[in-house]
């Protein structure tokens, strides 16, 4: 097929393609044979919307999930071709922030391939998430457009007026298709505008006329996972992929036979946090104009939606000014209201309201109020949305409520990211792992052999030495092959912690200093966006590329540790960075990380865990046993009760412990003032010594003690390469098959 598709596109033989022409063929091919094995049966259908879905490069998974990529390569071996370097011309879209644009990614996989009638509806940002490079050792923004010619969309005719008041916007879907691995193929919604004008953002930057909604609308993802900038083009947006989704459930029940009093039955719509919930009053109002009363119009509604919550973070829980929805959605104020009217009749209760006394609407109280679930992403995360974060909710409530541990598609990081090791494991124990991942447990009877631990360890190298080659030529960065391979590679926020990690480089740097060298040397990977207007996020960015630049020249130190910051880290720099490391960072402040999906990723590529028991880490633990992860740091309940009672002061480790003292005061170091910039670095010291919300110096030294007896049992290579087998043959539970077959069975019940 591929090859006629070259002969009709350029007269040509497949061996005198150019690599991109042969990818543009490819796409071409991809997307027939994904239209192919497109099917929408059965009557009740699951809408995901969400705001991000960070899908990353589709062709190299479309390929093995429509079952020909083995085939695909060797064709273009025979004809001289790479199949990854051909990839590589693929741009990556990038739609999302972070793990729950991820999640949502690998929860399409997980539905098409379950077989599941099931689609994503979001926006088709024409700009994504903004694009990082390094200048000044600081972050800069620049934009990312990812739209081509040809692409993974196509045009559909559906369109769609909307109105924010008096304002209109017409609407158009553009689909990718979603193929399952060896079944069905759904698909993602993407809706846009017809008016965009991606010419009015400033060169070399992400500025543009925040005001003309008719142009700026679908240009660029909100750059924040932490706090409300920016607000009411994120409203306009919310309203418009909301406005639209709503419109076209509506319309695919009623083609199916639904008169819409059994909306529920037709369709269940899951809400990605709380980005999509205007979704609700949006769909009553709808129903309303289709002559259904309000009060059954609520009740139809509260049938269909669910939502899931992602964090926590109570900066990064929705609370939308009425001012703001009544200046870009005046037609959702009646319903709103009504909503909120409800629930104060039936409670009494103002820390269950809707609307709260500074008249501003509670997006998760709309969603837990008129919803069929409310689910945490992880065991523990769940257990504080009950017991303290959504208390009084879970009382009113106790069984809307529900646990789905996070999953990831073992297809995109283990298959396709880790090929050496899927066909290893496949010669070791068959292939039903990719359909069954529980069967990797298979592994465990070669957990003493000393040949398969010895295999484990030579692919091990190998990544590493794939990663250092792909560095080299992309970021011009030297790695030691044979460093110990230590990686935090997630979005920067405080909470994550990633300054713990710098403290930790800091006190290693002036330990080495002291003539103590490590036997084994040790590389510490970063890569991580900071949200533009995240002043103290940048700093850190900041404090890191100061001292990758300290140690690079400091010929002392650098034999035995360093720094590598990667630039513009992404899902496709991921599938090449996870499958390299040795040791995986999750560092968050217990209770902080809703679950962490980065976390399973690593596992599943055989690095061992140094975290803290939060999120989805407390399950690794249990899993793999305390032989095979390294844990340190205070409790949840710990940090709950020192919130609680706000008797958490940093100052005081920062005057009375000297070694703490030394290395926060390392960061104002003549040298490192040379390099750096002194109001940057003066910022960060000021706010981890004086306040440190998010507790670094509570851990930090457990941190490093911990950290330190890792990298000591690294050294026994044999004893290592077993936990990296543990953690592979246990990694099983985060497939994330697992996690939406969870969904299906207890809150969407689709055939
Ligand atoms: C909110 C208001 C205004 C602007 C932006 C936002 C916003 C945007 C993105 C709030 C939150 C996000 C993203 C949150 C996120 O990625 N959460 C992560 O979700 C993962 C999947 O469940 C978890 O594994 C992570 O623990 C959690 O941090």
């Amino acid at each position: 097929m591929l090859i006629e598709i070259c002969k009709r596109r350029y007269g040509r033989e497949l061996k005198d393609c150019s690599n991109e022409e042969i990818y543009y063929a490819l796409l071409e091919m991809t997307k027939d044979l994904a239209a192919n094995a497109e099917s929408n049966q059965g009557k009740k259908k699951l809408y995901y919307i969400s705001a991000e879905f960070l899908i990353g490069k589709l062709l190299s998974n479309n390929l093995i999930n429509l079952g020909v990529f083995d085939e695909v390569k060797k064709l273009l071996e025979e004809n001289g071709k790479s199949l990854y370097e051909i990839e590589e011309i693929e741009p990556e879209p990038s739609l999302g922030n972070g793990g729950l644009g991820r999640l949502a990614a690998c929860f399409l996989d997980s539905i098409a391939t379950l077989g599941l009638n099931g689609d994503g509806i979001g926006l088709n940002y024409h700009l994504g998430l903004f694009k990082q490079e390094f200048e000044h050792n600081a972050q800069k923004e620049v934009s990312n457009p990812w739209i081509e010619k040809e692409s993974w969309l196509t045009k559909t005719d559906k369109s769609y007026e909307i109105f924010f008041g008096e304002r209109r916007v017409v609407s158009r879907m553009y689909d990718i298709a979603i193929p399952g691995y060896h079944n069905r193929t759904n698909k993602l919604h993407l809706f846009d505008i017809e008016s965009v004008d991606e010419s009015i953002v400033e060169k070399d930057s992400i500025t543009f006329d925040k005001n003309c909604i008719e142009k700026n609308l679908t240009l660029f993802l909100y750059p924040d996972d932490s706090d409300n900038e920016g607000r009411m083009l994120r409203i306009y947006q919310q309203y418009f992929m909301v406005s639209n989704a709503a419109r076209l459930i509506l319309d695919e029940a009623r083609e199916k036979g639904s008169n819409l009093h059994d909306l529920y039955d037709y369709a269940v719509i899951q809400i990605n946090d709380t980005h999509p919930t205007m979704v609700i009053p949006e769909l009553i109002r709808l129903l309303n104009q289709e002559g259904i009363l309000l009060d059954e119009a609520v009740e139809i509604v509260s049938k269909t939606c669910a939502y899931t919550n992602h964090t926590i973070l109570a900066e990064a829980l929705e609370k939308w000014p009425i001012y703001y929805l009544d200046r870009v959605v005046p037609q959702l104020l009646p319903i709103i209201r009504l909503l909120d009217k409800k629930v104060n009749d039936a409670y009494h209760d103002e820390d269950v309201a809707i609307i709260d006394k500074q008249n501003r609407v509670h997006m998760a109280n709309i969603d837990i109020h008129y919803g069929i679930s409310v689910n945490g992403v992880a065991y523990l995360h769940t257990e504080i949305l009950k017991n303290e974060q959504l208390h009084k909710f879970y009382k009113l409530y106790p069984n809307k409520f529900n646990n789905k541990t996070n999953g990831i598609t073992f297809r995109r990081w283990l298959l396709h990211c880790n090929e050496e090791l899927s066909t290893y494991i496949e010669s070791l124990i068959g292939s039903d792992f990719k359909e069954n991942a529980e069967k990797l447990q298979d592994l465990l009877k070669y957990q003493d052999d000393s040949e398969v631990l010895d295999k484990l360890l030579a692919i091990k190298s190998e990544k590493k030495h794939q990663l250092a080659e792909f560095l080299k030529k992309t970021q011009g960065i030297t790695v030691n092959e044979n460093s110990i391979f230590d990686v935090q590679v997630k979005r920067l926020h405080e909470y994550k912690r990633q300054q713990m990690n710098a403290l930790y480089v800091i006190y290693k740097y002036l330990d080495i200093k002291k003539g103590n060298k490590p036997s084994t040397p040790i590389t510490v990977f970063f890569g991580a966006k900071a949200a533009p207007a995240y002043e103290t996020a940048k700093d850190i960015i900041h404090l890191i590329l100061c001292l990758e630049e300290l140690i690079r020249n400091d010929s002392e130190v650098s034999p035995y540790l360093n720094i590598v910051m990667i630039e513009n880290y992404n899902v496709s720099k991921a599938a090449k960075i996870i499958p390299a490391c040795d040791i995986s960072e999750q560092i968050s402040l217990a209770s902080q990380e809703a679950s962490g999906t980065g976390n399973m990723k690593f596992m599943l590529n055989g690095a061992v865990t140094l975290g803290t028991m939060d999120g989805a880490n407390v399950e690794i633990a249990e899993l793999v046993g305390k032989e095979n992860i390294y844990t340190f740091g205070a409790s949840s309940e710990e940090v709950l009760a020192h919130y609680k009672n706000a008797d958490y002061n940093s100052a005081d480790y920062y005057v009375n412990d000297d070694d703490i003292k030394e290395w926060l005061d390392f960061m104002l170091r003549k040298d490192i003032l040379k390099i750096g910039d002194a109001k940057k670095l003066l910022n960060l010291h000021k706010e981890i010594a004086g306040k440190d919300w998010f507790m670094t110096l509570l851990d930090v030294k457990d941190y490093i003690r911990v950290k330190e007896i890792a990298l000591k049992e690294y050294e026994d290579r044999k004893a290592w390469a077993k936990k990296m087998l543990i953690n592979i043959a246990k990694a099983g539970f985060f497939s994330s098959d697992r996690t939406i077959a969870q969904y299906n069975q207890d809150i969407w019940h689709l055939s």
